[in-house]
This record gives C-alpha cells, structure tokens and sequence, in this order.
C-alpha cells in the first residue's frame, strides 16, 4: 500500500482555505484519490473538544503559552486518530491549519518563543511534516471583511487587533521563505476560480498527479 499524501492549507482570517479545500478535494476526487477532509484545531473527537475552548470566550482567555500547549496536545490526538491511520491506509488527507498556524498566530502573533513552539512541534509530530503547504495570502482587511460577512467576526481569534492580523500575514510568508520546497505562496485576493486554477497547478507540479 502506498502512502498518501499530506496537504496542508494555511493563511490568515478569510483567505479562503474551506473553499478551496473543497473545491481541490473534489478535483483529487475526480482523479479516482481516496480523500479525507479535515481541520485544526480539531479533526478528531478530542481534538474538537480541545477546539471549543480554543476559540471561544475572550480574546485574552488563554496565555500564549497555555494556547500553544492546547493546539499542540489537539494536534497529537488528531494525528494519532484521524490523519497517520488515513495515511496508512493511502489516503490523501487535506488539513484546514496546522503547525504553521501555532507558528504564526502564538509566534509571530502573540509573541510566544519561536524556539520553544518548535520543540512543541517537535515533541508532538517528530519528523513528520506535510507533503505540501499552500499559503493563502491576502491583505489583512480584504480577510477579516470577508469572515465578518460570512458569520459575524464572533470568532475569538477574529476579533485580535489589526496589527496581529498584520505580523500573522508577515509570519505566513516567513514561514514560506524558509521552508520554499514545503511551502507555496498563493494570491488569494482574485476570484476563486484563478486562486483554485493557481493551487491545482501548484498540486499537479509538486506532488506528481495529473488533474483534468
Ligand atoms: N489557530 C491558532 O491560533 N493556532 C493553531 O495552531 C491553529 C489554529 C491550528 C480556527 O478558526 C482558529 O484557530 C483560527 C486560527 C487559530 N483563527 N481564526 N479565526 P477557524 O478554523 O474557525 O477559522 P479560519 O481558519 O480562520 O477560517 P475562516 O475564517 O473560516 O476562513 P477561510 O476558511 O480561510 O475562508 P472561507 O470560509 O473559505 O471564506 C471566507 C468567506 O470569503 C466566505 O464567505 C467565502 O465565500 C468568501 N471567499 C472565499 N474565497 C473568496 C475569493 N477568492 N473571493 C471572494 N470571496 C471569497
């Protein structure tokens, strides 16, 4: 049995990832690939609980720290429940988040040691990485108008000051340029159809399958 593959979606409020993962979902479907849909925070039954306190409540709820550690200890349960198991049995699995939103949002967002964060990455994941990350990149008032049109900005993380949304856009393409072979940055500020145009091209390029 050959392994599947692992993508990851990332970017800032509003970029667009739940739209595009299923419009790629759908596209891999096509192609006869097995695909299971998840997120994070979440993803499992744990991890989803782990969610709920995550983001709800107030914007300073959790010290960074201790919000590090939640999205850490999630992200174990839905590797260990949801993700390797899928994997195993040569499934892709396309994630909505995952370690790089620790990095942006505790790291570059709320200024929690970058260091220790990639030990918490480290202690959690091991050398597992995903095959592909696609960054959404949009400018942070063109994401947050589009999240608050859709359900109201009630989100905890949402409702963070401009100037988080701005390091957390500058931690995302940080992340890219270190890691270029991982990492794709995508302008998410066109229509979704160049933007799912762009992302299916990136997939076919870089992991070896052919989309019609
Ligand atoms: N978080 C963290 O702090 N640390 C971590 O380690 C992890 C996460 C893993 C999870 O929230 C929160 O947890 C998240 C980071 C934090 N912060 N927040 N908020 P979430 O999963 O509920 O929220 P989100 O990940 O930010 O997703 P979102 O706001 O729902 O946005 P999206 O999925 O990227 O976008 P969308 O739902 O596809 O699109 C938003 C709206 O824009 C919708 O009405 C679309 O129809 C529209 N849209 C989409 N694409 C376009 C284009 N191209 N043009 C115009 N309109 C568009």
């Amino acid at each position: 049995m050959t392994r599947g593959r692992f993508i990851t979606l990332e970017g800032g409020e509003g970029a667009g990832k739940t739209t595009q993962i299923r419009l790629l979902a759908d596209a891999l479907s096509a192609c006869g690939i097995d695909v299971v849909l998840t997120r994070e925070p979440g993803g499992s039954q744990g991890a989803e609980e782990i969610r709920a306190l995550l983001v709800s409540g107030e914007t300073g709820r959790w010290g960074p720290v201790t919000e590090a550690l939640l999205h850490t200890a999630a992200r174990r349960d839905h590797l260990e429940r949801t993700v390797w198991p899928a994997l195993d049995a040569g499934r892709w699995v396309i994630c909505d988040r995952f370690f790089d939103s620790t990095m942006a949002y505790q790291g570059y967002g709320l200024g929690l040691d970058r260091d220790l964060i990639a030990t918490l990455q480290t202690t959690a994941l091991g050398d597992f990485r995903p095959d592909l990350t696609l960054i959404l990149d949009l400018p942070v008032e063109t994401g947050l108008a589009r999240a608050n049109a859709r359900r109201g900005g009630e989100d905890r993380y949402e409702r963070m000051d401009l100037d988080f949304h701005r390091r957390l856009r500058d931690g995302f393409l940080d992340i890219a340029k270190r890691e270029p072979d991982r990492c794709a940055v995508i302008d998410a500020a066109h229509p979704v159809e160049t933007v799912q145009a762009r992302i299916l091209d990136i997939v076919t390029r870089r992991l070896g399958v052919t989309i019609s």
